[in-house]
């Protein structure tokens, strides 16, 4: 999009929105209004949003929060499922889920990559998920207790990540939604290895069977509560519709990952653990039972089975870390002292 330039770069493109060159004064409050209509304009025309462009602060502050949290994700995402790289049962799975965890920190470079573009640095961010100040995904804070959790993440949590991403590739933003077209390419990638993870298990003995089922019962739920608060409750989901960096609600994206579900476990012989779940010919969706939200409000304020855990660990990476971000900055520093000799 080149039409909400901000004036600074982009000389006079704001100004004629309005009329042509002369209209407003820059950086006056008709110039500001003028960038605001061609803003509206773009979005509404389904135009991207680049960094370049003039934004108001509120879209700038609201992808910051989203993507941040997306990011955060992303990494503390790779614990859980790094708990089961060294007792995978063969070589095979072990080279599969170490290309999955890799996988997800790359998600996450591209992603802090993204809000880096808006004027958000890594380390800023970094600091916000250390203390606190910035969430990730509620799902990481279940503990992965047997070999089936793997395939459980895999089918049902990529799964869920892939039903809310996929619409992301049309975000309004444009270094989000190319970002997420990368990254749903690898998280369906990843929710076939679950699947069929847990097919060879559905089909294995009674106990391999039973183990998941297990996994599955433990992780439906806070699949489910993946996709946030209840449309009635999300605080952002309205302006960010508007915005277009959301395209459905919430609710919507639930329902969608349900009805995705209920064949796909048939089809692996398990069972979701939803007494309500029945089809309603009326609706052309799955009914499903009632979603724990007061599990969910516990989860994010810190008092989910592993928040402590996930935090802990998270910052131990960091501070283990730094010797090679200081070696980095050092190297980059000795070349661009060469280069400008
Ligand atoms: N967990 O107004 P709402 C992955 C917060 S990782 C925690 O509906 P919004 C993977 C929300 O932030 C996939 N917090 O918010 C990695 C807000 O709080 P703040 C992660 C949640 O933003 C490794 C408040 O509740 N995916 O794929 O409009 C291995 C009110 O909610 C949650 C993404 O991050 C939650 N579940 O909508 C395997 C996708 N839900 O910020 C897989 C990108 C809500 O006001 N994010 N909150 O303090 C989104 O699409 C949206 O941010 C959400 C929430 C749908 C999550």
């Amino acid at each position: 999009m080149t039409s909400v330039t901000s004036p600074p770069r982009g000389g006079t493109a704001g100004a004629e929105a309005h009329g042509g060159p002369g209209a407003a004064e820059p950086g006056g409050p008709e110039a500001e209004g003028a960038l605001q209509e061609a803003f509206d304009a773009a979005v509404a025309a389904d135009e991207r949003i680049e960094p370049r462009d003039w934004m108001p602060d509120a879209y700038r502050s609201t992808l910051i929060r989203q993507i941040a949290q997306h990011a955060h994700s992303e990494i503390i995402g790779m614990q859980p499922e790094a708990n089961w790289i060294t007792r995978a049962p063969s070589l095979r799975r072990k080279a599969i889920l170490m290309a999955k965890v890799q996988d997800e920190a790359g998600h996450g470079l591209y992603l802090y990559g993204a809000a880096e573009t808006l004027g958000a640095s890594r380390e800023e961010l970094l600091d916000k998920l250390h203390d606190g100040r910035q969430k990730y995904s509620s799902i990481f804070n279940y503990p992965t207790l047997t070999w089936a959790d793997v395939g459980a993440i895999g089918w049902l949590v990529d799964g869920a990540a892939i039903t809310n991403q996929v619409p992301l590739c049309r975000c309004s933003y444009g270094p989000y939604a190319r970002a997420m077209v990368r990254i749903c390419k690898e998280e369906s990638f990843h929710q076939r290895q679950g699947y069929e993870l847990l097919l060879a298990l559905a089909r294995g003995t009674e106990a391999q069977c039973a183990m998941a089922q297990d996994a599955v019962d433990r992780w439906w739920w806070p699949s489910l509560m993946m996709f946030g608060p209840p449309d009635d409750e999300s605080a952002h989901s309205a302006q960010s519709m508007a915005w277009k960096i959301k395209r459905h609600s919430n609710d919507e994206l639930r329902q969608r990952f349900v009805d995705i579900c209920v064949p796909q476990a048939e089809a692996l012989g398990l069972t979701l653990p939803d007494p309500d779940l029945r089809w309603n010919e009326e609706r052309g969706h799955w009914d499903f039972g009632a979603i724990d939200w007061e599990e969910f409000r516990q989860v994010l304020k810190g008092n989910g089975p592993c928040n402590e855990q996930r935090l802990r660990r998270r910052r131990t990476a960091h501070e283990n870390g730094a010797w090679v971000r200081e070696a980095a900055a050092a190297h980059a520093a000795k070349h661009a002292a060469r280069s400008a000799s």
